[in-house]
């Protein structure tokens, strides 16, 4: 079968394509992505050479050069990872998450519809829920949470979302939504808080915490994300969302210290700063369907995990190396300068 990966450049999108041609060789893999700053080839070195891969570089919003691509590569399934996804990009400048993430999302799945009703995958997230309180330990997002969106970012993806399942009730397109908790591991762009962290603890930077670092997130290592969607792409009911989590919350500055710790460094590296706009408080995943639905479940723990993802930045310092002495660097200053 031919399927079209989106965002595959990025950090999930790039984690799904290594694991999709490991697990299922006789795939043909078409990666789509724009290439924006959080797109990097050198993420998709390692596949550039195998004759069942192809990267295209192509925004996901132009109609005519998704239509053109879809007419050459007759593809079985979409997967859409494409989307502006960092929250305080979302802040500072929500136009783009609006387009990318929700004109995008009807892009591909026009082209879905104009070539006999593709199957059709959309990578959301949890935060399209919103947030948990921090004192109620006892609740959980479930698929039937409503929708409650808190930063431009979420809004945008949960505006995907509901689209998505409009084009599965009015024209019977065969779609499926996840949405899984906050992830981690290798090729994760440097902007986000773990492997900001571990940069900066790496280069001895302060490590700015948001508030009071008490913001709980629920943590999934990135391949149990990619099995989750591939079972999901194969086995799951049309139609439905799954959520995907591993019930394992964390709050920011445990995570900090552990990195800390991991590397040797001193807790005087700890900053506080001004805290996001509309921080969400809490979130954490019921991933009861998933796992009695299609027997998923995570495999990599949290203490793994972690080992894993340091012991990766450590051995591929040129991957993050290049990425934050360039453009990326303008934006740090711009976001935590004066923070
Ligand atoms: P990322 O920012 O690392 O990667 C996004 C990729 O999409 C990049 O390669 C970028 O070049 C590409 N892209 C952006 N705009 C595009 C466009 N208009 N056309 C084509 N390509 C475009 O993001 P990520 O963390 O890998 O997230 C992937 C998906 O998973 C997103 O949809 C995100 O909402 C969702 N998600 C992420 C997390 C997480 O913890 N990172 C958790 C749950 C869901
Ligand atoms: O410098 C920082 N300091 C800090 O305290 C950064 C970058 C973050 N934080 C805090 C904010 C959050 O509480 O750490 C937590 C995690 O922040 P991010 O890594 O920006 O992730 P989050 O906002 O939780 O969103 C992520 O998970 C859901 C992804 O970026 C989204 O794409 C996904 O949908």
């Amino acid at each position: 079968m031919t399927i079209i990966v989106t965002g595959g450049a990025g950090f999930i999108g790039g984690n799904y394509i290594h694991y999709h041609l490991k697990e299922h060789p006789e795939d043909r893999v078409v990666c789509v992505d724009k290439l924006t700053y959080a797109g990097n080839l050198s993420t998709l070195a390692p596949v550039m050479d195998n004759p069942n891969f192809r990267f295209v570089k192509l925004d996901i919003c132009d109609r005519e050069g998704v239509m053109k691509l879809f007419e050459e590569e007759k593809p079985d399934v979409v997967i859409n990872f494409a989307a502006e996804s960092h929250v305080d990009r979302s802040i500072e400048d929500p136009g783009i998450f609006l387009q990318t993430n929700i004109i995008g999302t009807a892009t591909m799945m026009d082209a879905c519809r104009a070539f006999g009703n593709v199957r059709y995958h959309q990578v959301s997230t949890d935060e399209v829920y919103g947030d948990l309180p921090l004192d109620r330990p006892d609740l959980f997002f479930t698929e039937t949470t409503p929708i409650h969106t808190s930063s431009p970012y979420s809004s945008s993806k949960a505006g995907a979302d509901l689209l998505v399942m409009a084009y599965y009730r009015t024209y019977g397109l065969p779609v499926t939504i996840s949405r899984c908790s906050n992830n981690y591991g290798p090729y994760h762009f440097p902007e986000k808080l773990i492997p900001l962290m571990i940069a900066n603890c790496l280069n001895d930077k302060p490590l700015p915490v948001y508030g009071e670092g008490k913001n709980v997130r629920d943590w999934l290592y990135v391949e149990d994300h990619c099995k989750a969607i591939d079972l999901i792409v194969r086995k799951g009911r049309i139609g439905e969302v799954y959520n995907v989590g591993g019930h394992n919350e964390m709050a920011n500055i445990d995570i900090v210290k552990l990195i800390i710790k991991e590397l040797g460094k001193s807790e005087d590296l700890i900053t506080y700063v001004t805290d996001r706009k509309g921080h969400d408080l809490r979130y954490a995943i019921d991933p009861t369907k998933i796992h009695n639905e299609l027997g998923w479940l995570p495999e990599t723990k949290f203490a793994d995990g972690i080992k894993k993802t340091i012991k990766w930045y450590l051995d591929n310092r040129s991957w993050w190396e290049e990425i934050i002495s360039g453009e990326y660097q303008n934006y740090y200053d711009k976001m935590y300068g004066n923070r």
